[in-house]
């Protein structure tokens, strides 16, 4: 099936999806995440295909987040269509980690949200030295979601509480470090790699990647991961703050002016979240939290403010409600986290 927004076809002994909305940025819509389900539906059965590719138009990017200026939109019908969408794509980010064949994903370019949804639980995450990864949901008043507390909660020490914060961005090194991506492919190498991928087997694919991997160039996450865990290991957002703010190193500073533009709201709940994330069984578990927490952020009107301020007027002065830290209590935290009443469930972990 193809229509302009994505193209899906066999080639080969591949299912191949390719992201096409290169002027979004291949920023994911719902028709998309639809047509990408079913299209992992008839391949898990189809014996004429051995695995899957998925990669993004243009040179840009394999995806830069979820359609969320359709979800904006959507505001003035209520929370319906948020609703819709969320679960769905939460459906398919496990659908992808639950996928019988292999999923190769070429990370290459800007994966940022949901681009991190649809790739970073793939069984093969590819990354080049144009990759540049992030979860920034906490700059538009939400958390990381797509299975994104599932991933940062499983990363070194504190990197994950630190990147799910701060939404500081990945190389495709740092990525690798912080378990986002498992193998570095030079872009250049990336047209003779999906060739290959078209008549490689199943037996043969990890050998069929390792011929075009090159070693990972360093990364800086790594580097700095000691000083990293040691300013976000605090238990509160409030300790984070003051461990930075303790700090001269310009990393730190930067960190630390960084966070002070997030959502107080989203900040609260993404640390809690991510935490709370270590001691869940599945990451269908935490797909299930991540949609009380973003549905309930979408009805209080964060995200939209957040979406208003830096994508349609880009006036990047978002009023946040509450404003301050401190206005936000744990009960509130404790709030967003609840279950939602039977039927309002994502129910992916059950
Ligand atoms: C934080 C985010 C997102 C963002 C910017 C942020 C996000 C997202 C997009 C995005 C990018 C390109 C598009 C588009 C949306 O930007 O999640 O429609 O074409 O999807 O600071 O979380």
């Amino acid at each position: 099936m193809t229509d302009d927004d994505i193209i899906i076809r066999r080639e080969g002994f591949a299912g191949r999806i390719t992201m096409n909305r290169p002027k979004a940025l291949n920023a994911l819509t719902y028709p998309m995440v639809g047509d990408i389900a079913r299209a992992l539906q008839d391949w898990a059965t189809d014996p004429a295909v051995e695995l899957v590719v998925l990669d993004g138009a243009g040179d840009r990017a394999l995806c830069a987040g979820g359609d969320v200026l359709s979800l904006y939109e959507s505001r003035v019908d209520g929370s319906g269509f948020a609703r819709t969408f969320w679960a769905d794509e939460y459906r398919l980010n496990a659908q992808i980690a639950r996928f019988q064949k292999p999923f190769v994903a070429l990370m290459d370019g800007i994966v940022m949200g949901g681009g991190i949804g649809l790739s970073g639980h793939a069984s093969h995450r590819i990354v080049t030295e144009r990759s540049m990864l992030a979860m920034p949901e906490t700059s538009i008043g939400l958390i990381p979601d797509v299975g994104g507390t599932w991933l940062l909660s499983h990363a070194p020490g504190e990197v994950g509480t630190y990147l799910g914060l701060t939404g500081a961005r990945m190389t495709g090194a740092d990525a690798i470090y912080a378990g986002f991506a498992d193998t570095f492919v030079p872009a250049k190498r990336l047209p003779e790699l999906v060739a290959a991928l078209r008549e490689a087997r199943r037996s043969s694919l990890d050998h069929t990647i390792a011929l075009y991997a090159s070693a990972s160039p360093a990364s800086e996450l790594h580097g700095r991961a000691d000083e990293i865990s040691a300013a976000f290991a605090g238990s509160s957002i409030e300790e984070i703050f003051e461990a930075l703010s303790h700090s001269v190193s310009p990393w730190a500073v930067k960190s630390l002016a960084g966070l002070k533009t997030k959502s107080p709201k989203a900040l609260k709940a993404t640390h809690a979240v991510i935490r709370h994330a270590r001691s869940l069984p599945s990451l269908e578990a935490a797909l299930d939290v991540e949609y009380r927490l973003v549905t309930r952020l979408f009805e209080d009107g964060e995200f939209t403010e957040g979406v208003r301020a830096l994508l349609i007027d880009k006036d990047k002065a978002p009023k946040w409600n509450p404003a301050t830290l401190a206005e936000v209590s744990d009960a509130e935290v404790t709030r967003l986290m609840s279950p939602r009443i039977v039927g309002e469930e994502l129910g992916l972990g059950d």
